[in-house]
C-alpha cells in the first residue's frame, strides 16, 4: 500500500505544491497563523473509527447492504487499517460489545499494532436483548424496576471492561436507551437514584486509569423520556460517580438548534468534557456524514475546544476521545469515514487559524461585528492543502478518496470478501 501511496503522492505533488506555497506565503495573511505549527498538530490530531461504522447502515425500514463490508472482528481492524493508511489521521479503533467480542486478544492485539491502531473506548451495549440473554431490557438496564434486570445488565458492563483491558483500551463509553415512551411510565426520581446506583458499582470496577464517558441523548428509542437525555443529567451522574467520570457529547443528540459550542465550552471549564462523538444531522440523530450539513456549526465547536482546552493546557490529540460515530445506507462506509475524517481535520485547521488575541480584545470592547469578522476571516480560509500537507508529511496520500477509488479499493474488497456479507451488529 504505501508504494501505491507514494505513487500517488508523485503523480499529485506539482499541483499541490502550488496550492500549498500559496496558503503558506498568502493565502493566510488574513489571520495570525504559524504555518508550521499548525501542521505538527495536525499530524499528532487522531480520530477514532468505530467498529459499528464499516458496514453500511439501515433505518427501521430497512438496510441495503454494500459488498466487500467486513465479516468480523479482524476484517474490521483491516478496514480501520485501510483508512489510517490512507490519512494517517484514523489511528484507533472503538469496539462495540458484544458485536465484536475478541476471542483472541492476543492475535487482535497483534494484528493492530499491524496496522498501527489502538483501542479507543469500549462501548457496552445494554440496548438490546441479545441471544439467550435471561432478562430483558425493554423497559431498560441500569433504570430497571427489576433488581436483577440492573445487575445483569451491570455486569455486562463490567464484562466489556474486562475486554478492553485485555485489548489495551482505557476508556468504556455507557450509552443507554433507558427511559420511557408515555407519561406515567416511570417514575424519573427513581430512575435516576437506579440508574446513579448501578453506574456506582460500574464505576468501582474501573482500573486506576480508566475513565467512563456517560453518553446522552435526547430522545429516541424512548420518545417520552430518556434518563441520560442531555448534558446536565450526564454532568450530574458524572460529578456524583467521581473524577473518572466525564460526558462524553455526541453531535447527533440533541433537540434541534441547541448550542452545542456553548455547551462543549462549560463542560470543558468543569473540567467534565470526556470527548466526542462526530456526526451531522439536520432534524435528530441522522448519523450523516461530518460536516455535510452544517460545517459552521463543525468549526464552531472546534473554537470552543481549542479555546477551551488551551485555556487548560490541554494536549489537543490526546487530552478529549475523538471518535466519529456515524452510519447511513447510501454511501460506501469507507468512502463516507475518509470524508467524514477530512471535514474534522478541515474544521480543526480553521479552529487553529482563529485570531485569539484579537477576538478577545474585540469581545472586551464589545465590538461584534469584529467578533464576527474574525471568526469567519478562520472560517473561510482554504485549509484542504494544509490538511493534505500534514497528511504528506506522515506519509498518508494527498488525496485519500481519489486514492480509494482509483485503486477500486471496494472491488477489491468485494472479490475479497463477496457481494453479499454483513457485518457483525448491523
Ligand atoms: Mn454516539
Amino acid at each position: 500500500m504505501q508504494q501505491e501511496i507514494d505513487i500517488h503522492n508523485e503523480n499529485r505533488y506539482a499541483g499541490h505544491q502550488k496550492l500549498f506555497n500559496f496558503i503558506a506565503s498568502d493565502g493566510l495573511q488574513s489571520v495570525v497563523a504559524d504555518v508550521q505549527a499548525i501542521i505538527q498538530k495536525l499530524i499528532a490530531f487522531q480520530i477514532a473509527i468505530p467498529s459499528w461504522a464499516l458496514g453500511t447502515g439501515g433505518t427501521r425500514f430497512g438496510r441495503f447492504s454494500g459488498g466487500g463490508e467486513p465479516r468480523n472482528l479482524e476484517e474490521k481492524i483491516e478496514d480501520v487499517g485501510l483508512l489510517h493508511a490512507l490519512n494517517r489521521s484514523s489511528g484507533a479503533i472503538s469496539l462495540h460489545i458484544p458485536w465484536d467480542i475478541p476471542e483472541n486478544p492476543q492475535a487482535i492485539s497483534t494484528l493492530a499494532a499491524q496496522h498501527q491502531l489502538k483501542f479507543d473506548a469500549v462501548n457496552s451495549n445494554t440496548f438490546q436483548d441479545q441471544a439467550g440473554q435471561t432478562l430483558s431490557y425493554k423497559f431498560g438496564s441500569l433504570q430497571h424496576t427489576n433488581k436483577e434486570v440492573r445487575k445483569q445488565a451491570i455486569a455486562h458492563n463490567i464484562e466489556v471492561i474486562k475486554h478492553g483491558i485485555a485489548l489495551g483500551s482505557e476508556s468504556l463509553t455507557v450509552w443507554l436507551s433507558d427511559g420511557s415512551c408515555f407519561p406515567g411510565q416511570l417514575n424519573f426520581r427513581r430512575a435516576f437514584q437506579n440508574t446513579l446506583e448501578s453506574l456506582q458499582e460500574i464505576y468501582a470496577a474501573l482500573p486506576e486509569n480508566w475513565k467512563i464517558f456517560i453518553e446522552y441523548k435526547a430522545f429516541e428509542p424512548n420518545f417520552y423520556s430518556m434518563t441520560v437525555g442531555d448534558w446536565g443529567q450526564s454532568l450530574l451522574y458524572a460529578k456524583k460517580l467521581g473524577e473518572k467520570a466525564f460526558t462524553l457529547v455526541d453531535l447527533g443528540h440533541h433537540l434541534p438548534n441547541a448550542n452545542i459550542e456553548q455547551i462543549v465550552a462549560l463542560l470543558l471549564m468543569e473540567g467534565k468534557l470526556a470527548g466526542f462523538h462526530f456526526n451531522d444531522s439536520k432534524y435528530g440523530d441522522d448519523d450523516l456524514t461530518v460536516g455535510s450539513i452544517n460545517p459552521y456549526q463543525l468549526f464552531l465547536i472546534f473554537n470552543e475546544l481549542v479555546e477551551g482546552m488551551d485555556a487548560r493546557n490541554m494536549n489537543h490529540a490526546t487530552d478529549l476521545g475523538w471518535m466519529i460515530d456515524a452510519s447511513h445506507n447510501v454511501k460506501d462506509p469507507l468512502e463516507d469515514l475518509l470524508q467524514s475524517v477530512e471535514a474534522i481535520m478541515q474544521a480543526y485547521a480553521k479552529s487553529l487559524l482563529v485570531d485569539r488575541n484579537a477576538l478577545e480584545n474585540a469581545q472586551n470592547e464589545n465590538d461584534v461585528v469584529r467578533c464576527q469578522e474574525i471568526l469567519q476571516a478562520a472560517y473561510q480560509t482554504d485549509v484542504r492543502a494544509l490538511v493534505a500537507e500534514a497528511r504528506l508529511r506522515s506519509g498518508a496520500a494527498l488525496d485519500p478518496l481519489s486514492m480509494y477509488r482509483g485503486h477500486k479499493i471496494r472491488e477489491r474488497l468485494i472479490a475479497k470478501r463477496g457481494q453479499k456479507t454483513v457485518a457483525t451488529g448491523l
